[in-house]
């Protein structure tokens, strides 16, 4: 359909007054958002429509990502971009007297993930439709998001995120497509014409209801879907009898109690607590979802005995795992498929992500309460146990000990990562390093056991979002100077390693930076009070804040600055400006210390005379995507400083790197693939290899003490958070103090700390080299493509899911 600025300018007008009832010039800006959130659906439509209809020929694999979260950020701007009216658009607008900016800061962020693992798969579903591959997302529709970080007297304090309080444009409710999702009760064993059957009673059922977003491919004409589940009572209707019977207030009770299971998402992302709350969410999101897919199979024709040449499932690490037992179930009791079929059916459309490898966040499930909870699904993994242990005792006669450890059942818990690798037929990492660890250490009993099920999947980022949505800038330079290929095919942003020996194009670049860094500071100054100098250099940790990812390592290398400037007021430094942001786990006693401290030195260090304009340190609140849009574009120096081996793969260094910031990486994650792209000469590393740092968990020798006695600076850092410097209170940050002490510094950040500051010294003489930083900054741009997800989504297409490319005829 060809969308001119004309017809943008009669629809909008028309869909205005339709929906509100009155003339544009009465309207405010909310209003205005939705007319054109509105218009935008109604826009993609038709194609969304012929997208579903082509599906439904079964010619294409469909895939199903599912999620516990989805972290989508806005949907406005890149709903424009990929239907390729983002320019008509705002001409239109401009014609009505509106701001299409202004629209878009109307949209609330659809919050419903922690970080990268909810962002991740985000990305892949911009990725997904963007690349012609019929995939799809399935999750749930929290009607709380991930909290609001408001900052208080310089601590976290958590607000409910409403972000479903005015309407949610994007959204259509599907109430034809809901499903029933039964917990508790009973199973029966019947006999039915010689065939045993198991059946399910007294159960307490709930209705789940799909909500639709359409997702548009990037000017493809083909739109996907995620459905995100919500939970009713299914009897909706006001019982009178109930009321009469002067019951209201309980089945009042029992309505909330059954629509708690999609109130919320958990805000944990390290930490694994074995709530039955969460295990309702994730049977939920499993039973409608698989209940809905092997549907939609049937409605079209396919043949169950078929299924898996038809559907790949994937399930976003261990959090729906359940969709193995519930579509075996499925198969056999309603399908009335024999096991061994089930079997190998499920097994060849199931694959698994794995995103950690901390101990502390491996899901499993406690027997007891699971059993009472989901009965028959409990049997399902019984069987699927006692099956593969009879395997696993045939290849490794008597060995009990380590029969015992892969085993799926083992002391009173069910180990879902166990149960994803035996009942799938892919298990991947998200980087390289992490996959080794994987394959070499974690799980490494089971890839001897199926060496071919692992592999690795490398994470990406959505260029489209992280780079022509978020630096529009830069990404005219970029047409300017390689022409639009990159659009489509991001790996062509490489032509742009070339124009590098151009002075014009770094000078472009640099000015470029500049922008986005007076433009930060605007937003910093409006939020913060706090007014930062543009042209210092803009160090940036934004992330999840965690002991792991070493927000305190960091800390204490402003405080070590913050030292060396008091003892000789006259030491000559590129100015700098930390920026900080961040969300902790609310029961994150630690973290929450992190950000207090932070804000501490914060406090103390912009408003110390002596320190004048060289250093400045700022949090920025409610660190979300929409936020991420504008931090990342302005960062000159991106701080990658997880433990060596502990951070999975990372995708904010990717982000960073695509708009050309320099990292500071320790070797971790996908920091590793990032130097390998860019070599050495333009990334800066520093701190343990994953040698070291396996060296030390397995023979010990690790002494924070030692250090804390040897070293000068960090014997003098580690005493400046408790001897009054950054708060009256010296007891306020003892937990850190005690945590890098008497703990023994569990994440090594008193080991890396001399190397960190040297690395940093290091940024600070690259810097003073203005030509040779932009060079660097170019070289990151220019390398960034292979870590677009459309990369990442290829991979997976091929490797795992054996899903092809649509072509069809528009
Ligand atoms: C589990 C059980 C109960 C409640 C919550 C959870 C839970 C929720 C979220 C556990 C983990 C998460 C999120 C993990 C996560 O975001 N991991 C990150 O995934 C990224 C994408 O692969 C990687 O880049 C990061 O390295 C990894 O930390």
């Amino acid at each position: 359909m060809l969308i001119t600025k004309n017809k943008i300018i009669e629809d909008y007008k028309e869909k205005f007054l339709e929906l509100h009832g009155k003339e544009l010039v009465d309207g405010n800006n909310l209003q205005k958002y939705e007319t054109l959130g509105e218009l935008v659906k109604k826009y993609s439509a038709k194609d969304w429509a012929s997208t579903n209809k082509e599906y439904s020929k079964l010619k294409n694999k469909q895939v199903y990502y599912l999620s516990m979260e989805f972290l989508l950020g806005r949907l406005l701007d890149n709903s424009l971009l990929n239907l390729g009216i983002r320019e008509t658009c705002e001409e239109a607008l401009k014609e009505l007297n509106i701001d299409l900016h202004e629209l878009e800061d109307m949209e609330q962020d659809q919050g419903l993930g922690n970080g990268g693992l909810g962002r991740l798969a985000a990305c892949f579903l911009d990725s997904m439709a963007s690349t012609n591959i019929a995939g799809h997302g399935f999750g749930i529709r929290y009607k709380y998001g991930f909290f609001e970080q408001q900052i208080i007297d310089g601590k976290q304090v958590e607000v409910a995120d409403t972000w479903l309080k005015s309407r949610n444009v994007w959204e259509i409710k599907k109430t034809d497509k809901s499903e029933i999702v039964k917990f508790y009760g009973k199973v029966e064993m019947e006999v039915k014409k010689g065939k045993v059957k198991f059946v399910h009673k007294d159960y307490e059922a709930v209705l789940a209801v799909p909500y639709d977003t359409p997702i548009i491919g990037y000017k493809n004409n083909l739109v996907n879907t995620l459905r995100l589940w919500s939970v009713e009572t299914i009897c909706k209707e006001f019982d009178f009898s109930a009321f009469a019977r002067g019951e209201f207030i309980k089945s009042q009770e029992y309505k909330n109690s059954v629509e708690a299971i999609s109130l919320v998402l958990y805000p944990e992302d390290s930490f694994y607590e074995g709530k039955l709350l969460r295990l309702k969410q994730e049977y939920l999101l499993v039973s409608a979802g698989i209940q809905n897919i092997v549907n939609e199979y049937k409605s079209n024709g396919g043949n169950i005995s078929l299924f898996n040449e038809s559907v790949a499932i994937h399930i976003n690490d261990t959090h729906p795992t359940l969709a193995i037992p519930e579509l075996m179930r499925i198969l056999i009791d309603e399908e009335g498929l024999e096991w061994e079929e089930a079997w190998e059916i499920t097994q060849s459309s199931v694959s698994y992500t794995n995103h950690t490898i901390l101990a502390e966040a491996l899901e499993k499930w406690e027997v007891d309460m699971f059993k009472n909870l989901l009965p028959r699904v409990y049997m399902i993994i019984e069987e699927i146990n006692q099956r593969y242990c009879k395997e696993l005792w045939s290849i490794y006669p008597g060995e009990w000990d380590k029969i015992s450890r892969m085993s799926i059942i083992g002391d009173g818990y069910i180990r879902m990562a166990s149960l994803d690798i035996v009942g799938s037929h892919s298990v991947n990492g998200v980087a390289k390093l992490h996959t080794e660890i994987l394959k070499n250490q974690e799980m490494s009993e089971f890839y001897s056991l199926y060496p071919s099920k692992f592999n690795n999947k490398t994470n990406g980022i959505t260029h489209r979002r992280w780079l022509i949505k978020c630096n529009p800038e830069l990404t005219e330079l970029l047409k300017s100077t390689i022409g639009e290929g990159f659009m489509k095919k991001p790996t062509d942003l490489k032509m742009f390693q070339e124009h590098l020996k151009d002075s014009s194009v770094k000078l472009a670049l640099a000015n470029i930076k500049l922008e986005n860094k007076k433009r930060l500071s605007k937003e910093i100054y409006n939020t913060k009070g706090i007014m930062v100098n543009p042209n210092s250099i803009f160090d940036v940790q934004v992330k999840r804040i965690h002991a792991y990812k070493r927000q305190t390592l960091n800390c204490l290398r402003i405080m070590d600055l913050y030292n060396r400037i008091i003892d000789n007021p006259n030491l000559d430094i590129v100015p700098r400006t930390f920026i900080f942001a961040g969300k902790a786990a609310p029961g994150y006693y630690l973290a929450k210390n992190t950000i207090e401290l932070i804000n501490s030195i914060s406090n103390k260090i912009n408003n110390d005379y002596r320190v004048g304009d060289k250093i400045k340190v700022v949090m920025m609140d409610n660190y979300r995507v929409s936020l991420a849009e504008k931090i990342v574009p302005a960062a000159d120096l991106s701080e990658q400083i997880s433990t060596t081996t502990k951070e999975a793969s990372g995708t904010s260094n990717m982000k960073f790197m695509m708009n050309g910031a320099i990292t500071m990486a320790t070797l971790d994650g996908a920091n590793i693939e990032i130097k390998d792209a860019v070599g050495p000469e333009n990334i800066i590393v520093f701190g343990l290899n994953a040698k070291e740092v396996f060296n030390y968990y397995k023979n010990g020798g690790y002494n924070a003490w030692d250090i804390y006695n040897k070293d000068s600076r960090v014997k003098r850092v580690m005493n400046n958070l408790i001897d009054g410097t950054y708060s009256a209170d010296k007891e306020r940050f003892k937990p850190i103090y005690e945590s890098l002490l008497n703990y023994n510094d569990e994440f090594f950040a008193l080991r890396d700390f001399n190397d960190y500051i040297d690395a940093q010294d290091k940024v600070d003489k690259l810097y003073r080299d203005l030509d040779k930083w932009q060079e660097m900054c170019g070289v990151n741009i220019a390398k960034s493509g292979i870590f677009s997800s459309d990369r990442t989504i290829n991979e997976y297409a091929t490797g795992i899911w054996g899903a092809n490319t649509i072509y069809r005829n528009l």
